[in-house]
């Protein structure tokens, strides 16, 4: 049984998204980053980093003691490795879903975040900062836009973990749409994945009340998640 450490973000929902495509049992193990439950020293035990995804795999491929992951893309990896699905055995395929996870993970991921960040978050609006991950934020997915031409999937004609990862990340803030009216490839892709049985299961996880939260966040939650000075 895995045991996933969950908050319903876009990190988060990768992990769901490849749980339920490979029907693999979880238990779903909420950490309320808005209440700071990331710091919580047996949380930090499996994930220094503090923050979520994280997974405990009680019954690891070895048989021997429970293994930890931490790090949605290192998560991805290790769950498709474990149920030999959405990552391809060859290396020519095996390597094209590497790279775009990690580019995912290394550009995808923190660039739209940082544009949430600075138009959703952010208690000053900063003309230079919203500018600049905007643009950030158009040009992968232009980068995208254009892998995607002629592919049904990033990697080819197979969904995968690297769909998986990116998928969360396309205009994740409904208050702050990206727009995607340039990216035909990426709005295709978009639909076909949100179409998938597993998609809907994957994100009505998120939906459960135990999950509920205030529009807005707090000046508490501010402090939490982003050590603004000013909050009380
Ligand atoms: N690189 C990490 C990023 C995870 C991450 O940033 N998680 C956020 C929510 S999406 C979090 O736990 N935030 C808590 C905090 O900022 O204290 C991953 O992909 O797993």
């Amino acid at each position: 049984m895995i045991d996933l450490h969950y908050w319903p973000t876009p990190n988060s929902h990768k992990i769901t998204l490849l749980l339920e495509e490979t029907g693999t049992p979880y238990t779903v193990r909420p950490v309320n980053i808005g209440t700071g439950e990331q710091f919580a020293p047996e949380f930090l035990a499996i994930s220094p980093n503090n923050r979520m995804p994280a997974i405990v795999d009680h019954a690891p491929a070895d048989g021997g003691a429970a293994i930890s992951v931490f790090e949605s893309g290192a998560i991805l990896w290790y769950l498709a490795e474990k149920t030999g699905q959405f990552l391809p055995s060859d290396v020519r395929g095996r390597t094209t879903v590497n790279e775009w996870l990690f580019w995912q993970m290394a550009g995808l991921g923190p660039m739209t975040g940082q544009y949430g960040h600075f138009n959703v978050y952010a208690p000053e609006k900063l003309p230079y900062a919203i500018d600049r991950y905007t643009r950030e934020a158009q040009r992968l997915l232009g980068v995208l836009d254009r892998r995607l031409e002629g592919r049904a999937f990033i990697a080819g004609d197979d969904y995968s973990i690297a769909d998986m990862a990116c998928y969360p990340w396309i205009s994740p803030y409904t208050k702050a749409p990206l727009d995607l009216e340039p990216h035909a490839n990426v709005r295709r892709w978009r639909e076909t994945i949100k179409a998938r049985p597993a998609t809907q299961r994957a994100y009505a996880v998120g939906k459960d009340p135990r999950f509920a939260r205030p529009a807005d966040l707090t000046d508490e939650q501010r402090r939490i998640l982003f050590g603004t000075p000013n909050a009380k």
